[in-house]
């Protein structure tokens, strides 16, 4: 028997492909009559942004039958250009990269010293955005499905221990009984196959790091994830057209990747409740006397060309715009006086998740051959360190030839927090970071990788990151925080201050998981969302 869930996620994939298809920048499970369908001047709920706490919140809205509008500023990815892919490769970048920008901006800046990764590209709605601010730049998700779009997939649990640290207030006995289960379910989440993984071409790289840390007394644990491992299986014996195996990752995968759009949005979509309106940027935010939000929505083209501005109006308002963007919508209605009754928590609280790369320099023997998976697999746990915890993804570095680099992402357990004040001149959110507070992070992967090193006789590498830095933390790829659960909401995500307004995604995380994110963002949307819709919207 189909479950109700399948039914609407096929029903939901259904509208994203014919919206693509005709061009549409409105989907809905319902008949489309023109490309760009005006917005509604009033939604009872309305969903900022199309990334996990968004996603999982219009889910569960359109289940109880409650008519919601989502709105998402970057385009949908579903449609092929004209090379036949939805999305570009990282090692022939197009203007489907990234956002707006003239030239891309990936994360290993430099191979040899030599920029090889970078193109010049024209400006346009590209899927991976870089948002500079001074010491610390952040990567995010543009388009319909957010970070899912570009991220590596890698859909971990964080530990019970550290859950209960980071957020006391929140009862652990039902996130891990109950909604962490429902996340990875929702997510899709699976497993790779042990016995492939030891003998497979594209692992390799992933072994010889295992043995690099062994040697040293690290231990490593295989990583969850919502690449499909079977797809992957099909791609290394070449019956199947390559994603994670052809350098696809950080500017989308064009296969086996269950992508928020083809999960919990289509879940979403097929309720028949949910609309979602593509190339939408919300501006403004303000409350009317009778307690109803107005949105000021800026409609633009792929271009950037801004199409129209628009009032659209709802009685129960959510910020899914991720920690960047919820947490500016929210500093600008506070500093600009639209809700002028938000606390002083607004914009506290901010992580980058402990994150740093690192490279090493493999033993000229120790090749890693030229087939690196784009989905990493594997991690080395060194979270029981008492002094410096660490939890490294053991990274590819998908350029097609033997580099003779191991590559890492690093978590760790980093207590500084930054903060954003409100730029009047720019009407922008700017962050509060300075390098010195990424030290402690630096430290914790220094003090792991040096052993790491030191017991196979490797060095780092200093030809990875534009300069001669070994380590590099001027960027993250995990940014949480901003609108702390418990501080700037209560324990459910309501907004201090204004009855009927919401946060649902990173941002309410307070800056730190200790591992890969998204599925405790979406674990904490799902418990959150089920308490709104018990207590504020069904009553
Ligand atoms: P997010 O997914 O960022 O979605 C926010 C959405 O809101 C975006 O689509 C924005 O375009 C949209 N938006 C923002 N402002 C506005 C506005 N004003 N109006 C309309 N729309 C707006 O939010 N995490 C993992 O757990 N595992 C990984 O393997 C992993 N790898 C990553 C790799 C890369 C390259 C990157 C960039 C991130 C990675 N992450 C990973 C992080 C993960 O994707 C991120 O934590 C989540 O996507 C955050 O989810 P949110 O719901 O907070």
């Amino acid at each position: 028997m189909v479950s109700p869930l399948s039914r609407r996620r096929f029903l939901g994939l259904a509208a994203l492909n014919s919206a693509a298809a005709l061009g549409l920048t409105t989907i809905s499970a319902h008949a489309a009559t023109s490309a760009r369908t005006p917005l509604p001047e009033f939604s009872p709920a309305v969903v900022i942004g199309t990334g996990y706490g968004a996603a999982v919140t219009a889910l569960r809205l359109g289940e109880a039958g409650i008519a919601t509008t989502m709105l998402e500023m970057g385009r949908l990815w579903t449609d092929p250009g004209k090379d036949g892919n939805v999305f570009c490769t990282m090692l022939s970048p197009d203007e489907r990269s990234m956002w707006f920008k003239k030239r891309t901006e990936a994360p290993l800046a430099s191979f040899l010293w030599l920029d090889l990764a970078n193109h010049d590209i024209s400006p346009y709605a590209g899927v991976l955005d870089r948002v500079h601010f001074g010491d610390m730049s952040v990567y995010l998700g543009r388009g319909v499905g957010g970070g899912s779009l570009v991220n590596g997939a890698m859909a971990v649990t964080p530990r019970r221990d550290y859950f209960e640290e980071i957020l006391p207030a929140v009862d652990a006995d039902e996130m891990y009984g109950k909604y962490f289960p429902r996340a990875n379910a929702g997510l899709g989440t699976n497993h790779v196959d042990p016995r492939w993984f030891e003998t497979c071409r594209s692992y390799n790289y992933a072994r010889v790091s295992r043995k690099a840390a062994a040697k040293a007394g690290f231990k490593t644990t295989f990583v969850p994830s919502v690449y499909d491992f079977e797809y992957l299986k099909q791609e290394e014996a070449g019956t199947v057209p390559r994603s994670a195996l052809g350098s696809e990752v950080i500017y989308g995968n064009n296969h086996g990747k269950r992508s928020l759009d083809k999960s919990y949005l289509a879940a979403a979509l097929g309720t028949g409740n949910v609309t979602i309106q593509a190339l939408r940027e919300v501006r403004e935010i303000s409350q009317q006397p009778d307690g109803t939000f107005t949105l000021v929505v800026r409609e633009i083209d792929v271009l950037g060309n801004v199409l129209a501005t628009r009032h659209l109006s709802t009685r129960h308002l959510f910020l899914g715009a991720g920690s960047l963007g919820s947490t500016e919508l929210l500093l600008r209605a506070r500093e600009t006086g639209r809700l002028p009754a938000l606390n002083g928590e607004i914009g506290q609280g901010w992580g980058t998740n402990g994150n740093v790369m690192l490279g090493r320099a493999n033993h000229l023997w120790d090749t890693t051959g030229s087939l690196e998976s784009g989905m990493p697999a594997l991690g080395i746990d060194n979270w029981d360190d008492p002094i410096n915890p660490v939890f490294a993804e053991i990274a590819p570095v998908p350029a097609g030839i033997e580099t003779w680099a191991s590559l890492y992402l690093a978590i760790t357990k980093n207590p500084e927090r930054g903060h954003f004040s409100y730029d009047g001149a720019s009407d922008s959110a700017k962050l509060q970071w300075t390098s010195a507070q990424g030290q402690r992070s630096i430290d914790a992967a220094k003090a792991l990788f040096d052993k790491v090193n030191r017991a196979n006789g490797t060095i780092y590498r200093h030809d990875l990151f534009g300069d001669t830095r070994a380590f590099e933390n001027r960027f993250t790829y995990h940014p949480l925080g901003g609108l702390v659960l418990g501080k700037a909401t209560d324990l459910y995500g309501r907004v201090k201050g204004y009855r009927n307004l919401y946060v649902t995604d990173g941002s309410l995380i307070p800056g730190s998981t200790g591992v890969n994110p998204f599925v405790t963002i979406t674990a904490l949307a799902e418990r959150n969302v089920e308490r709104v819709l018990a207590e504020d919207i069904r009553r």
